[in-house]
């Protein structure tokens, strides 16, 4: 394995570890905050694997400063976090609630009196419910719904945040959520799903609109979940299988966003289930953005009997995804050849494992190979000549992993869920040894 350190990295690049509102704060009725689709869906029998919820989740909301002394314990530059639409705005529309504000304000003021740079998500997946009661994001005026609370976060907050993602994943929020139905609202139809994706997209365009408005200064942009996909043998098919999967996967967002397109190829095959694209919308979308954000985890290995295979000679982590380092290179220098791109971040690259305390220690030596190797292959993308601007680990510490509820532990801080306590991993030692390290002379 190469062993990288901070001299591998540009001067100017910026390590940071994040999580989202839902995952995180628990609270979900403290000052005023309204339900989400995450409170409802989790109530659904069913739903999450061990039957939790994100009620307590970490308690952030009232453990915040302690987890920014932690962050800042680790000697990152920056912390990627969510606003949690239902504290901001609790029916999704119309009146502001100040006291969800508040928390945000103190919590942007205290990442700043600690050195950290705040990157700011808009929507990692918390929808106010009473929006989802009138179609979620199937429903096209959610879209100007969001651009309005993009406007009361910014008018707020202001430039004090230094990066403002719109969408965390439109993949997860619209696919997985309407088509799938594994995330919150659980419905399973691609008509449906397809719309919401285009309205996510939408909003997206709405909300940069708003933003380049109220707050000129700082940096915006959104964030896709990118998978590595690759063909399972030399074949034709399998060849063609995996092109159409990555046009759903990932061109179907990257290519309104970067292009003002759809991927044709993947739009024939939707026949009628195809959105209502109206006629400035794809213009509103693919306005120029600062940043684009890469979630990065695993890749797909595709075929054309629609299996999903699962080579053996790899490892897994406890998501049952392929550890594929490579994949993260082979992205990002795709990427650059066939899009015209705005400096990337990679906001997220993590893996579940799982985690035993031991005494006061967690030696999860799989997740700093996780960590080491993939970053080895953002250095080595950079070298390549593609412009990454950052790094964040996902995730900040242990979480309410959705519908996995609590089963499945991402973080670089071990979580006892019992007492809240907070325990470093090796990982977070580990990462810290990196980001925390001195910028070389050059
Ligand atoms: S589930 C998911 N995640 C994890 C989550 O904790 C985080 O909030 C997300 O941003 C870790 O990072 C993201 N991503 C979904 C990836 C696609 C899974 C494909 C499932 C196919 C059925």
């Amino acid at each position: 394995m190469t062993i990288i350190t901070r001299k591998d990295f540009p001067e100017y690049f910026t390590f940071g570890v994040a999580t989202s509102s839902y995952q995180i704060e628990g609270a979900t009725s403290a000052d005023g905050r309204g339900p989400s689709i995450w409170d409802t869906f989790c109530r659904e029998p069913g739903r999450i694997s061990d039957g939790s919820s994100g009620d307590v989740a970490c308690d952030h909301y009232h453990r915040w400063e302690e987890d920014l002394e932690l962050i800042s314990s680790l000697g990152v530059q920056a912390y990627r976090f969510s606003v949690a639409w239902p504290r901001v705005q609790p029916t999704g529309s119309g009146d502001i609630n100040p006291l969800g504000l508040d928390f945000y304000e103190r919590l942007v003021d205290g990442m700043l009196e600690r050195g950290l740079d705040p990157y700011l998500t808009l929507y990692h997946w918390d929808l106010p419910q009473p929006l989802q009661d009138v179609g979620g994001w199937a429903n096209r005026d959610t879209a100007y719904h969001f651009a309005e609370y993009a406007r009361a976060v910014a008018e707020r907050l202001g430039e004090r945040v230094k990066s403002y993602a719109t969408l965390n994943e439109p993949w997860c929020s619209s696919i997985l959520s309407y088509q799938i139905g594994e995330h919150a609202p659980g419905l399973r139809n691609r008509k449906l799903a397809l719309a919401a994706a285009h309205h996510l997209l939408l909003g997206h365009g709405e909300a940069v609109k708003v933003l380049r408005e109220v707050v000129p200064g700082a940096a915006i942009g959104t964030v896709l979940n990118l998978n590595a996909i690759t063909p399972a043998t030399s074949s034709e098919q399998d060849a063609a299988a995996a092109r159409f999967e990555d046009g759903a996967f990932n061109r179907w967002f990257l290519d309104p966003l970067l292009r003002g397109e759809y991927p044709a190829d993947v739009w024939e095959a939707y026949g009628d289930d195809v959105p209502q694209v109206q006629p400035d919308d794809l213009e509103t979308i693919r306005q120029p953005i600062d940043f684009l954000g890469v979630n990065y985890y695993s890749r797909s290995v595709v075929s054309a009997d629609g299996q999903q295979q699962r080579p053996s000679d790899s490892s897994y982590t406890d998501m049952g995804w392929e550890v594929y380092p490579q994949g993260l290179s082979d992205l990002l220098l795709r990427l650059k050849a066939d899009y015209t791109l705005p400096p990337i971040y990679i906001t997220e690259n993590g893996a579940a494992y799982k985690d035993t305390l031991e005494g006061s220690a967690v030696h999860d030596a799989e997740r700093v190979a996780y960590l080491q190797t993939h970053l080895a292959e953002v250095a080595s993308a950079v070298r390549q000549g593609v412009k990454v601007n950052g790094y964040f680990a996902w995730s900040l510490m242990d979480n309410f992993e959705w519908a996995h509820g609590y089963s499945k532990r991402f973080g670089l801080v071990y979580v006892d869920y019992g007492d809240q306590q907070r325990i470093l991993k090796d990982s977070a030692l580990w990462y810290r040894g990196l980001a925390g390290a001195k910028v070389p002379e050059l």
